[in-house]
């Protein structure tokens, strides 16, 4: 995608034609993802209001609950401290005075409560789930997703990105979860400061799922992506696509799948997405968009990760060596991307969970996992491929194997569809080599070492200086 002027880009809420005059007027494009609180047009036509989001607030003022701290005691998180290039999550309010054509000003800290001078433990519970929920939309990447503060003169362009999380965005003309410029971490406008907002009051009072969701789609629009649509031949049927998920609001089902640049809120796993962008020629065929290549591009310079496990046989990691009790963790960061290991084991039950990534017991991934058992020679054991799909809500293998005594690798790998990438982790328990039961020698008294010698001499005659086996 080159550069493009900015312009402002506005979903559509309320009434269509304010949009649409709105977009003439204004010459900047702003995307914003849909609030949970506004209304939006469904694809049969009839507008909907959406329900209540599913997090209750508390609705009291919190002034000096124990626990409560102040905003400077924000938890500093770092996905990637070695990554030069920082997403970094706001969550302690901004006073930018201008951006774009608006005036924000005073952004208020994340806050669930009216208290927005501190961070009560939910609000602190919350911030670190949502940091864990947009690090595993860019684990992929080299960029480092944190709540540490890169400074002022580090929000410049394919340096850092100040998501701004905070308030309701009553400066902003429509109700949204937040707003954003198109390709604004690199194309140089100095008018949106490499900022985007993120408007938790619109999202279920800072829900952290969806708070999460809205920062890694409001960074992918800064990173240069449109929005994933729907059509019917030219006819745009839905600006949000939301992908395999059946209608909007929470409690449809599990083991669905939506693009983060659609509408994901509700969906078991907000994903990357190959599909069809917002953006359609002037004859009406929509602009395709294959989300990773554009975030993985030289304009916004992060790129891939380096792969953190061999991806051969010949250079697995031989991190179970041993066996035993086992944990270890990677990215899969491509969908061709394998992660071997090795272990050797006594034999016996082996059983290994390799799972998506959580948040607790909340599965946050986005990472459809498969597994591949081989022998050290390279002959297939086993294959573990759940495909995750409506009504199948695991995203993880479990390894339950009876294996005699030697050598395997272990090859965990994405199911192979489009955006199945992300952390995952392994744990479980190998049976470890039988401990040889200790040699005579080793219990004889040094006095007897002599008999001991002259007896294995006469046993088992040494060939070549080396004990004959
Ligand atoms: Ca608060
Ligand atoms: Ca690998
Ligand atoms: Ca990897
Ligand atoms: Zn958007």
């Amino acid at each position: 995608m080159g550069l493009r002027p900015l312009h402002f880009w506005l979903e559509r809420v309320r009434v269509a034609r304010f949009v649409e005059a709105y977009c003439c007027v204004v010459a900047l494009i702003v995307a914003c993802a849909p609030s949970l609180h506004a209304q939006v047009h469904d694809e049969s036509g009839d507008w909907h209001s959406l329900p209540p989001a599913s997090e209750p607030s508390d609705g009291g003022f919190t002034t000096s609950d124990d626990g409560n701290v102040p905003l400077s005691q924000v938890p500093q998180l770092t996905s990637r401290s070695s990554a030069s290039q920082k997403l970094y999550l706001n969550f302690v309010g901004s006073d930018l005075f201008n951006w774009g054509t608006f005036s924000p000003h005073i952004t208020p800290a994340y806050s669930t409560d009216l208290d927005t001078t501190t961070f009560s433990p939910s609000e602190i519970s919350n911030i670190q789930e949502v940091w864990a929920r947009v690090t595993e939309k860019f684990s992929p990447f080299n960029i480092d997703v944190t709540t540490i503060n890169p400074g002022e003169s580090h929000f410049v362009p394919q340096d850092s990105l100040n998501v701004v999380i905070g308030g309701n965005g009553s400066w902003y003309p429509l109700v949204a979860g937040g707003v954003a410029g198109v390709g604004s971490y690199y194309n140089g406008d100095s008018s949106t400061h490499n900022t985007v907002f993120v408007f938790p009051k619109n999202l279920g009072n800072g829900f952290p799922k969806y708070v999460g969701e809205a920062s890694a789609h409001e960074a992918g629009h800064a990173f240069g992506l449109q929005h994933q649509s729907t059509y019917n031949g030219p006819t745009k049927t839905a600006e949000y696509n939301p992908g395999t998920y059946p209608g909007i609001g929470p409690g449809l089902g599990t083991g669905y799948k939506s693009p983060v640049m659609g509408l994901s809120y509700y969906s078991d796993r907000g994903i990357w997405w190959d599909g069809s962008s917002s953006q359609q020629q002037s004859n009406g065929s929509p602009i395709p968009q294959s989300d990773l290549p554009i975030l993985a591009s030289n304009l916004n310079a992060f790129g891939y990760r380096a792969d953190d496990h061999g991806s051969t046989p010949a250079s697995a990691d031989p991190m179970f060596f041993s066996g035993g009790a086992v944990s270890a963790s990677g990215v899969i960061e491509t969908t061709d991307d394998k992660d071997y290991y090795s272990f050797r084991t006594g034999g016996g039950q082996v059983n290994l969970n390799i799972k998506a990534a959580r948040w607790g017991s909340t599965v946050i991934g986005m990472l459809d996992t498969k597994a591949e058992l081989f022998t050290a020679q390279g002959a297939l054991v086993a294959t573990y491929s759940n495909v995750a799909a409506p009504g199948s809500t695991s995203l993880d293998e479990l390894i339950s194997i009876t294996l005699d005594p030697g050598d395997y690798l272990l090859a965990v790998e994405s199911q192979g569809n489009y955006g199945d990438i992300g952390q995952y982790t392994i744990d479980g328990f190998i049976p470890p080599l039988a401990v040889p039961e200790p040699a005579t020698v080793v219990l004889m008294a040094v006095g007897s070492m002599g008999l001991f010698a002259f007896r294995r001499r006469r046993d088992r005659p040494r060939i070549c200086g080396a004990r004959a086996q």
